[in-house]
């Protein structure tokens, strides 16, 4: 097969650098990671998306996320159409956002408050905020390699795109700021526990972290990981916020702290609760969400939060995959993904260790499991780039980068992990 040349991409892309920064409004989608110019997308079909160019691909990226239901999802596209018809924007209390609030409270037992935001962005740099204010602390702990969105406390030692273009943080970041954040390796509960005692307990307002993460490849907590860190918070009066934006209805449909059984203080939420629209969201115990304006002193707000579109997408979302129950097939595809890969590298003589959790995949090419970022750090990168542009020509689209997941869903089967574990084990052949 003639090497796919992606004119109508590139075209694009030439276009869109002249007016946007780096042609892309979101780094990480500008194949800085792997190469190359970035994929434009014209359409979106269930585990499908279609290239500018009019070529298809098995999607596991999702939107990062959003698309637990698949592109396009019939039932999300006529309630948005439904919603639009009464109006799209009111900056003023509907009952869709009231919806939407009581299905996560239903879905999250430690959520009894909840705030919509527009972004995880937004809901992360707002929970800090609230625990800052609740807690009357300023320190913050986060974890290398863990990504919470691009406000300024947060960029240190992050993951995600940072990772990916090998940048230590953000110029634009004063250092007082992060001088109040500190950045150490996860799944080391000894170093969490010494790093508490250095900066003083008392001086700590939260530890943040993604309970699985999704930001530096997939990379999931050792056991008795997060047990040990709920311990540390409930002793030291520091509330333990889980970010939840990716993990969030994806890893099981109460989230991580369903599936590890582990109740944080706060959590976040984004992507799949907006299925596709624009969304995030904030919450946890009632104490500390009711310090929130216009109740409490800790101020924030946004235009769009609790937009009616949004607010329906996410409703029709969770509202689907509560009924559906989809996470048994996503444990089947996850455990065919990781023997498939695993199997695919043995052949291939390539070392390479695959990993999943509920519809969360990754792999990395390493002869031993990841357990921190640095570790991340160690993979062979440069065979991934040329593993990543193999797999697109044989119609595959993974993470443009090595320090992110992939993302099934309820419109992937086992013939779609079937043609990405066939092209697979053709693509390893070109990077053993
Ligand atoms: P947004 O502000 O991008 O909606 O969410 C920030 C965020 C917060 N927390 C976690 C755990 C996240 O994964 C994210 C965003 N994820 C990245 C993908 N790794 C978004 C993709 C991008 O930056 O373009």
């Amino acid at each position: 097969m003639a090497a796919e040349t992606f004119r109508r991409s590139k075209a694009l892309f030439e276009r869109a650098q002249r007016v946007i920064p780096g042609g892309v409004n979101s780094p990480v989608r500008a194949f800085r990671g792997v190469g190359g110019a970035p994929l434009f997308f014209a359409k979106g079909d269930g585990p499908f998306v279609y290239d500018a160019d009019g070529r298809r691909y098995v999607d596991f990226v999702g939107s990062w996320g959003p698309l637990i239901l698949g592109h396009a999802p019939q039932q999300i596209i006529d309630a948005i159409a439904e919603t639009s018809r009464r109006g799209t924007s009111f900056g003023a209390p509907t009952e869709l956002e009231v919806q939407l609030a009581e299905l996560i409270v239903e879905l999250i037992p430690s959520v009894e408050m909840v705030r919509m935001v527009s972004s995880g962005t937004e809901a992360t740099m707002s929970a800090i905020r609230l625990a800052r204010g609740f807690t009357k602390r300023d320190h913050i702990i986060k974890f290398n390699g863990c990504y919470h969105g691009h406000s300024d406390s947060l960029l240190v030692k992050a993951g995600s795109g940072v990772a990916t273009l090998g940048i230590a943080g953000s110029l634009g970041v004063p250092e007082a700021f992060v001088a109040l954040t500190s950045s150490i390796e996860f799944n080391d509960l000894a170093l969490l526990e010494q790093t508490v005692q250095e900066i003083g307990a008392s001086k700590i307002a939260c530890i943040i972290l993604e309970p699985v993460i999704g930001n530096s490849g997939l990379i999931l907590p050792k056991p008795g990981y997060l047990e040990g860190m709920r311990e540390l918070c409930t002793k030291h009066g520091i509330v333990l916020i889980f970010d939840e934006v990716m993990t969030g209805f994806r890893v099981a449909l109460g989230g991580a702290q369903e599936r590890f059984g582990i109740k944080p203080d706060l959590t976040t939420f984004g992507k799949v609760i907006g299925g596709g629209r624009p969304v995030g969201a904030f919450g946890g115990r009632r104490d500390i969400m009711e310090m929130l304006a216009p109740l409490g002193p800790v101020y924030q707000a946004g235009t769009l939060s609790g937009n009616p579109l949004a607010m329906t997408a996410g409703i029709v979302t969770l509202e689907t995959i509560r009924a559906s129950n989809p996470y048994p097939h996503f444990e089947e595809l996850g455990a065919r993904w990781i023997e498939g890969m695993n199997e695919a590298g043995r052949e291939a003589g390539v070392p390479l260790v695959a990993a999943a959790c509920g519809s969360m995949l990754g792999f990395f090419f390493s002869s031993a499991p990841v357990t921190n970022y640095s570790e991340a750090l160690q993979t062979d990168v440069e065979r991934f780039k040329k593993f990543f542009h193999a797999m697109l020509q044989e119609g595959v689209y993974l993470a443009p980068s090595a320090f992110e997941a992939g993302f099934i869903s309820t419109a992937h089967s086992e013939e779609h992990i079937d043609i990405a574990l066939s092209a697979a084990r053709r693509a390893l052949a070109t990077v053993a």
